[in-house]
């Protein structure tokens, strides 16, 4: 049967607010009738034309009317959609601390990335969605950890890797090179499976850590040289006690994966260049876990007593900082001077800082027989013991150095300003032979404090974080930096703590390998923001100022930890997940690592410029110890490692 339709459109723009007829016509009414009494043939093409032809038939102030009404709606509609609101609201965000960033002169190398980053938003076509879908890692729900099982393979990186904005940036033969020689040098394990034995193959992880050194220890020799950092992108370095911080803090990693002449070149430069006898500025904190703690460590590993001599010296150099009112000591100290002071806006020193210097400062007393060093940050860790202002053994983030008190307070976190005082709590503890019963009070009790103040849930998947503590209200905010806490529950537990601890550890450790795997990149960042109400889609949010990834430790660091003391191998995989990722939108391809801007974009991380000193003193030394199939490369009743991941011997005498 043929259906006879007509091809009518009634569109009636006007106004009729008052009863009475407007006068004259206040609208516009428009009929537009089919083609007459025309048989209807609904064909594509028929359609197209006869609604084209009734277009032309429209004055061209109808047409504009209409032209008008629809581009007004399409208007409405966007800027009524929260999400695409909420972006502009993140873009003016990424602007301004872009603009901060701008003041700063060796960014400007990474511009063109940055303005990659605030391209103008346009909608995505469907290729577009596919190709974020594919490199979606994390979808609601954790499918992403069911899914990925096993590792990337080497075939689908060097896919990928056509893809992103690496093909500009990262030396791809260097890294084809090195999946090969990784993949030639196999470790075969015999595997009894079923009756039937036969070899597993697999990469060797540990010699591509050595290949990450090597890399970025490249780029430092060359372009950075007993400077402070590596700028690996404007292949330039940067200062900031003007120290070798890099090379120092390096020590002791280089001896450890047993890179031999690395180390020996870098031995002849502290021993022949470095030198503390400089009018600067050095942050206390900084300068003992990196400085002091690294080459106390390196005298240990290798025997050579050049590296005490220069840890006496720095050690001996800081402690004006300790000369205030209070006893608190300032954040920074001139070295070459011998004075001290606090940062110019405050009288302030931040809690961590003033409480996590106690193993290095320790050790270097009894190292040189001299008690004043001991003496100096013993009375800190008593003074604050003591402190009131704690709630249930959280401390604030800031102490007065004058009037030896907390400030700030009412703001507990584990984050930034306040995680090491929890774990020198405890490492000090194991430090001295488990003797010191106040620091072991401290830490427990801190412990029920974060149970009980900071520990959630998060929503749909129920991962357990750790929030923040702010006059009362409960901010679901985790910082990276967090993630040392599992490693430093496990290790308790491994000391004789309740084994309620090891199950904590494991839970956050689940946590924060979630917050890496939830990423596009597969790399964490900075910050994260936990969901908590029911039937929220992801659990965790990421605001776009916090998207940046500085290389930092605390991860694999926990991994290293949990991986030794229950041999369960997802933690190794998981950690093999994350070098794979670091090689894949870090690394440079002249040499050298580089922080990014933005973990949820692979096409344009953003480059940020900068290896941190921590990429080769901790978070490569991590990655080759939870990889070590030997207990005994550092045995953790043996040494304990300070915050910078520098291993320091348990007292053997308080063993
Ligand atoms: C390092 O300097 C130390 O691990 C410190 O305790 C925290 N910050 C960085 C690494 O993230």
């Amino acid at each position: 049967m043929t259906e006879t339709k007509h091809c009518a459109y009634d569109f009636t723009v006007g106004w009729a607010g008052d009863m009475n007829p407007p006068s004259r016509t206040d609208f516009v009414s428009l009929t537009l009738t089919g083609q007459g009494s025309g048989i209807y043939n609904n064909n594509k093409q028929w359609r197209r034309q006869s609604c084209w032809r009734k277009w032309k038939l429209l004055s061209r102030l109808q047409r504009n009317l209409i032209l008008f009404t629809v581009a007004l709606m399409l208007v409405c509609g966007i800027a009524t959609n929260p999400s695409v609101t909420e972006h502009f609201r993140g873009l003016a965000v990424v602007a301004k601390e872009e603009g901060d960033h701008a003041l700063k002169p060796a960014i400007h190398e990474v511009q063109p990335e940055l303005d990659k980053l605030n391209r103008p938003l346009v909608p995505e076509s469907p290729s577009e969605k596919q190709k974020r879908a594919a490199h979606k890692r994390g979808p609601p729900g954790l499918q992403n950890r069911l899914q990925k099982k096993g590792n990337v393979s080497d075939t689908q990186v060097e896919k990928e890797e056509g893809e992103n904005w690496r093909v500009a940036m990262i030396d791809q033969a260097t890294e084809r090179r090195t999946a090969k020689e990784a993949a030639n040098k196999v470790d075969v394990p015999e595997v009894e499976q079923e009756g039937h034995s036969h070899k597993e193959p697999e990469v060797d992880r540990l010699e591509a850590v050595r290949d990450a050194f090597r890399h970025a220890w490249k780029g430092y020799k060359e372009f950075a040289w007993g400077k402070d950092e590596l700028r690996p992108m404007s292949k330039s370095y940067g200062e900031w006690f003007g120290l070798g911080l890099t090379l120092i803090d390096a020590l002791d990693t280089m001896w450890i994966l047993n890179l031999k002449k690395e180390f020996e070149e870098a031995k002849t430069w502290v021993s022949t260049e470095l030198s503390f006898d400089k009018d600067v500025d050095v942050n206390l904190f900084e300068s003992t876990i990196r400085i002091l703690g690294g080459l106390l460590s390196t005298y240990h590993l290798t025997g050579d007593t050049l590296f005490l001599d220069k840890a006496k010296d720095i050690g001996t150099r800081l402690m004006p900082a300790f000369n205030t009112p209070s006893k608190i000591p300032y954040s920074d100290v001139n070295i070459g001077k011998g004075t001290a002071h606090p940062p110019r806006w405050t009288s302030d020193s931040t809690v961590a800082e003033v409480t996590s210097i106690q193993l290095e400062f320790r050790e270097l007393s009894r190292l040189t027989q001299d008690t004043r060093y001991q003496a100096a940050v013993d009375e800190v860790m008593q003074k604050v013991h003591k402190l009131e202002g704690k709630q249930d053994g959280l401390v604030p983030m800031f102490i007065n150095t004058n009037s030896g008190q907390f400030t700030h307070l009412g703001m507990f976190t584990l984050g930034a300003r306040a995680d090491s005082y929890y774990e020198y709590l405890l490492k000090q503890w194991i430090q001295g032979g488990k003797k010191e019963t106040a620091l072991l009070e401290d830490y427990l009790q801190a412990l029920e404090g974060v149970k009980k103040n900071l520990l959630k849930k998060s929503s749909p998947n129920r991962l357990t974080f750790v929030g923040e503590l702010s006059h009362g209200r409960f901010s679901p905010k985790m910082d990276h930096l967090v993630c040392f806490l599992p490693g430093t529950l496990a290790l308790g537990a491994h000391h004789g703590l309740p084994a309620e601890h090891m199950e904590l550890a494991k839970q956050l450790m689940e946590t924060c390998y979630q917050m890496y795997a939830q990423m596009e990149t597969g790399l964490s960042p900075e910050i994260v923001h936990f969901n908590m109400h029911e039937g929220s889609i992801g659990d965790v949010d990421v605001k776009l100022a916090d998207r940046h990834n500085l290389l930092r430790p605390e991860t694999v660091e926990s991994l290293f930890y949990l991986y030794r003391f229950t041999k369960d191998r997802k933690y190794r995989d998981w950690g093999w997940e994350i070098l794979q990722n670091f090689n894949k939108y870090t690394k440079v391809s002249t040499g050298g690592y580089t922080s990014i801007n933005n973990v949820r974009d692979p096409e344009y991380p953003s480059p940020r410029d900068k290896m941190e000193s921590f990429f080769l003193g901790e978070t490569l030394k991590y990655f080759y110890l939870l990889f070590s199939d030997d207990p005994e490369l550092l045995s953790l009743d043996k040494y304990v490692f300070n915050t910078e991941a520098h291993p320091l011997p348990i007292w053997p005498t308080a063993q």
